[in-house]
């Protein structure tokens, strides 16, 4: 009898846990296809029209009435391309100055909104946000090429044509890790088949989405109340040997544990659900 009843415990929290993953991995799938049509709406009625249809208000306001589209996203934004020769010309017609991406400890001295940042130094390209959701409007203007993660994910993005992910990092304005999805926008209509170079000549922008993870895994995992039954992990798995705890409390508990597989659909990324029961049998 003690050994169906740990069967059935053994088989309980597999199912739940597995339930819960691939709750999690649909929603970030939805999302990442709306973010990849945002993309699409981008190039066609930004680049693709004279005079643009969009500005930032259309912009604002269609990506906020759209935001129950992208469940788990914080908020959306677009980043245009610009070449250093193109730079002054750029600031000019766009009225402002293209900032830096502040690094942690001077967000400490000071306020980190576009007022207070510093212009971007030179640089062969830029990355500067020209469009953006309001909950992400704090980063209009900054260039996100002077981040480490925003920089790598923009160019694999224009390089692959696929959607691409950040490992985990602290986004701007947030005190949790998130991470950052990109699509590249083109400005020709590219085959399936384009190489790379191909691509990066062809990149007018990249459209990015943000999660602040720990949040919205939360929001999720509460519409489930199985909160006092199990306790949930995500991880970065991607460094096999240092995985990333992007949401849940560190354990220690060495009890029975159940390993769901989550594919967030960027195949240079890996990762995880862990889930335990929070009650000893
Ligand atoms: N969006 C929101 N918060 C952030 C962030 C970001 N990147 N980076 C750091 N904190 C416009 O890939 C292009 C969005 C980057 C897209």
């Amino acid at each position: 009898l003690d050994k169906k009843i740990a069967l059935g415990r053994d088989q309980t929290l597999a199912s739940m846990c597995d339930e819960r993953a691939r709750m999690l991995q649909d929603q970030f799938n939805v999302s990442l296809n709306h973010v990849h049509a945002l993309a699409i709406l981008v190039s066609t009625f930004h680049h693709g029209k004279h005079p643009s249809a969009i500005d930032q208000k259309t912009f604002g306001e269609y990506t906020e009435r759209t935001a129950f589209e992208r469940p788990l996203t914080s908020g959306v934004a677009y980043a245009s391309k610009v070449l250093h020769s193109e730079r002054e010309q750029f600031e000019k017609r766009i009225g402002w100055t293209i900032k830096k991406m502040e690094t942690e400890d001077q967000t400490l001295v000071q306020d980190c909104t576009p007022e207070n940042l510093d212009p971007a130094p030179v640089q062969d390209e830029y990355a500067p946000v020209i469009f953006s959701q309001e909950t992400v409007s704090h980063i209009v203007s900054i260039d996100m090429m002077s981040g480490k993660e925003d920089r790598e994910n923009i160019l694999r993005a224009r390089a692959s044509g696929k959607g691409v992910l950040t490992s985990p990092f602290k986004l701007l304005k947030s005190n949790h890790l998130g991470v950052v999805l990109t699509f590249a926008v083109y400005n020709t209509d590219l085959p399936p088949d384009a190489t790379p170079e191909q691509r990066i000549e062809a990149t007018a922008g990249y459209l990015g989405a943000s999660y602040d993870v720990p949040s919205l895994v939360e929001k999720l995992l509460h519409q489930l109340a199985s909160k006092q039954t199990i306790v949930v992990n995500v991880y970065d798995t991607t460094n096999a040997s240092a995985p990333i705890n992007m949401y849940g409390d560190e354990v220690t508990d060495t009890g029975l544990l159940r390993i769901s597989s989550l594919d967030f659909g960027d195949p240079l990324r890996k990762h995880e659900m862990h889930c335990r029961f929070k009650q000893k049998p």
